[in-house]
């Protein structure tokens, strides 16, 4: 591997809203059609450069099932992870408070010793009904979770496009980076 850095994330959110088409976008760099999630997927992804830059970081993607069946599963795969990907479809504005049910239901459920940084992607901004990334934001209860000091962030983004991707990855590692370093200080 090269000593390049590889940190390890875990994909969650509702049913439908684009994270195995963001998953095999990253993996493939192109948009790949997928049938719906049944358990879970794991791709090894590079990070994509931002401004023709890449820092060479790799991420381990795990994609989990949205359903209602599998949620409760979702916290026992935070146990190996350094952060979380919490995606929302931007156009669906009756999910949202679902959506915002379990954003904040995971960020509690985590032990306050081992809270991982959030970002949340404000997918298919393609959409002519997407909200917009502050409208996603109050309605998933961001300003509530930064508020409570979660390391909680929103990006925008399109999944089958690709747009904004480099970015929210960017972001990801960014906040992993940030809270790994501040964590080994307060020990
Ligand atoms: P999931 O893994 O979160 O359950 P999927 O969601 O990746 O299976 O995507 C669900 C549907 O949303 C797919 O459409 C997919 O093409 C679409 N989708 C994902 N991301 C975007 C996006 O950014 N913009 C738009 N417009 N659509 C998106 P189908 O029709 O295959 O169900
Ligand atoms: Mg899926």
């Amino acid at each position: 591997m090269g000593g390049s850095p590889s940190v390890q994330v875990v994909m969650v959110g509702l049913e439908g809203t684009g994270k195995t088409t963001l998953l095999y976008r990253l993996k493939f760099g192109q948009y790949t059609s997928s049938i719906p999630t049944i358990g879970f997927n794991r791709e090894t992804v590079e990070a994509p450069a931002v401004e023709g830059k890449s820092r060479g970081v790799s991420f381990i993607i795990w994609d989990i099932g949205g359903k209602d069946n599998m949620r409760p599963l979702w916290k026992s795969y935070l146990r190996s992870a350094d952060g979380v990907l919490f995606v929302v479809d931007s156009s669906d504005r009756e999910g949202a408070e679902e959506a915002r049910m379990e954003l904040t239901r995971l960020v509690r459920t985590q032990n306050p010793q081992s809270i991982l940084p959030t970002l949340v992607i404000a997918n298919k901004q393609d959409l002519p009904a997407a909200m917009s990334p502050q409208e996603v934001a109050k309605a998933v209860g961001v300003p509530e979770l930064q508020a409570a000091t979660h390391p909680c962030r929103l990006m925008p983004a399109c999944a089958v496009t690709g747009e904004g991707l480099p970015e929210a990855m960017e972001a990801m590692y960014e906040m992993i980076h940030k809270w790994k370093k501040s964590k080994g200080k307060n020990r």
